[in-house]
């Protein structure tokens, strides 16, 4: 574990450094917002999709700094989710990565401001030349984002997760849920590391199946954790899901199933990297690290 925590601080801090350099803060009237895109991008967070971008790229020798970009562009994305999501309109949290929520700290107008800020912003960093020198590749990574955060990925997870009828949702219901909800990113954090490495239709599939396994797990562990953590340790408010009577995998399975499903699929997880070898060391570590990770 020792090995991977360490990868994942010198990823996290090199992803900081190129957000750093992507959000420059001007003086003008308009600079509060990109205080607010700032704030919510720096400083804090486990960078797994970064993570999971560069060492997905990494498989193929891609060039570290095509990868950082892309990294970061994913990041955007994944922080206006944060933001929003924070949203009294959304789960009304005053809490995220141990620190008071963008609309808290700021106000509502300024985070959906900052969200969309970043949101747009991302997919320009995608289209510079500066995440691949060919356009093809620009492109794919460009659509594959749009479909991950869109209405058939994130953003209709975040839908079904807001309904009416999400508290009787069964396992089958919760996984869709999940897959589109956080899978979608986590899938496209390792897809994009295939894009960027002009993989084949088989390696391709591999990442993809080993990020879907990670992506379920990922969330199962989140719910577990929602059950058995506490906000100093996660850097949230904990007890939230059940507490709203939203349907879990820990409410459908109960703690000690929820937790055995993480394992299986943690396990399934690194018999996907088969065909990369010991090159794919640090992804099998990283999806031992979701499994145990205590925020
Ligand atoms: C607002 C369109 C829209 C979507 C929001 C991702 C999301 C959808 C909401 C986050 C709510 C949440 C707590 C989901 C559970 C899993 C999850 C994505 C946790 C946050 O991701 P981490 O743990 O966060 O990777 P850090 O802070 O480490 O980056």
């Amino acid at each position: 574990m020792q090995d991977i925590k360490q990868a994942l601080t010198l990823r996290a801090d090199a992803v900081e450094a190129r957000l750093d350099e992507l959000l420059p803060l001007v003086s003008s009237p308009e600079g509060e917002v990109v205080e607010a895109m700032r704030y919510s991008a720096l400083g804090g967070g486990k960078r797994l999709r970064p993570f999971l971008v560069m060492e997905t790229a990494a498989l193929f020798d891609v060039e570290e700094n095509y990868a950082l970009q892309v990294a970061a562009a994913l990041e955007m994305v994944h922080c206006y989710s944060l933001v929003h999501d924070d949203l009294p309109a959304m789960d009304d949290s005053d809490l995220r990565r141990g620190r008071l929520t963008v609309h808290k700290k700021w106000d509502d107008a300024t985070a959906i401001l900052a969200g969309d800020g970043l949101l747009t912003e991302a997919f320009g960093v995608l289209a510079d030349p500066k995440s691949h020198p060919d356009a093809d590749v620009r492109l794919k990574l460009i659509s594959g984002l749009s479909l991950a955060a869109g209405s058939a990925g994130m953003v209709g997870g975040q839908m079904i997760d807001l309904s009416p009828n999400r508290s009787n949702l069964d396992l089958t219901g919760i996984t869709r849920l999940q897959d589109l909800k956080t899978g979608a990113l986590i899938r496209y954090a390792c897809e994009a590391g295939a894009i960027l490495g002009k993989a084949s239709p088989e390696e391709f599939k591999a990442l993809s199946l080993y990020a879907e396994d990670i992506g379920l797990a990922f969330q199962i562990v989140d719910d577990l954790l929602d059950h058995e953590s506490t906000p100093e340790e996660t850097g949230k408010p904990t007890g939230v899901d059940s507490d709203a009577g939203k349907a879990t995998f820990v409410g459908q399975l109960g703690l000690k199933e929820a937790r055995s499903k993480a394992e299986k699929l943690i396990l399934s997880a690194k018999s996907r990297l088969d065909i990369f070898a010991g090159k794919a060391q640090l992804l099998r570590d990283t999806a031992t690290f979701v499994l145990e990770r205590r925020s």
